[in-house]
């Protein structure tokens, strides 16, 4: 099966699993949450599930939700939700994530920190033994003195001399550098992109120490939130819980 297959596998099993007619459902970003997105549609357009209301984790995929007639509400509305879906850039052993490869990380977190299921879609492609070196880790950072507060997360302890910190250019909708200009986020913030040459050993201190920063708004490092991965690989869909 190819990448695509498999992401769909993954993204219409999320939903046939774990949604129900009545759900408040959180809505992920990327090429994976846009199978369950286009899933979600289809069954409500079918009728077999109704009453479903989702809260986007961005402008694309609240664009896509609109396109499908998903209605659609804010946290502001529902500071709870029953279940939410997204992708992954890279899971480890324990199930902690990389997120933000589309820039979308901050309203993916607020949205999958207040789900009572979080429920995390992935090709096989996505496993790693840790994080850090398979995938830069994204940190939303304020566009002021962004040079400034670059310098200051290469610097945190459970970071220092071991991350390169590149500011992202270009589309942030996409993973393509499509400009020379800073990647800006549906948040009007940059991001920092850290690249690792060896594995993270303490992923929770730097999420810890990251979220300390002055500038800093928030990290694609997603610890300890996952309810379960649903992983499609050449031998078939599988599913992990912590
Ligand atoms: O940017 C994100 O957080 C996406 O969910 C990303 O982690 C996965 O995107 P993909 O499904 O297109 O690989």
């Amino acid at each position: 099966a190819t990448q695509d297959e498999l992401k769909k596998q993954v993204g219409y099993k999320a939903i046939d699993d774990y949604v129900t007619s009545g759900m408040k459902v959180g809505l992920g970003t990327g090429s994976t949450a846009a199978f369950a997105v286009e899933r979600l549609g289809e069954l409500m357009a079918a009728g077999t599930l109704t009453d479903i209301i989702a809260v986007p984790t961005s402008v694309r995929t609240k664009e896509q939700a609109e396109s499908l007639g998903i209605p659609l509400t804010t946290l502001d509305e529902f500071s709870s939700l029953d279940v939410a879906i997204d992708g992954a850039d890279e899971v480890d052993p324990q199930l902690n994530l990389v997120k933000g490869g589309g820039g979308a990380l901050l309203r993916e977190k607020m949205v999958e920190i207040v789900a009572d299921k979080f429920i995390v879609i992935v090709d096989e492609s996505k496993l790693c033994d840790a994080l850090g070196p398979g995938f830069p880790i994204p940190v939303e950072i304020t566009p002021f003195c962004h040079e400034h507060t670059k310098r200051v997360v290469e610097a945190l302890p459970a970071l220092a001399g071991k991350c390169k910190a590149v500011l992202r250019l270009g589309s942030s909708t996409n993973n393509q550098v499509d400009g020379d200009e800073p990647a800006v986020t549906d948040n009007g913030n940059y991001i920092l992109d850290l690249n690792f040459d060896e594995p993270l050993t303490d992923a929770p201190a730097a999420a810890a120490q990251l979220k300390a920063t002055c500038g800093v708004v928030d990290h694609g490092l997603f610890i300890g939130m996952t309810t379960a991965v649903i992983i499609a690989g050449s031998d078939g869909i599988s599913v992990k819980e912590p």
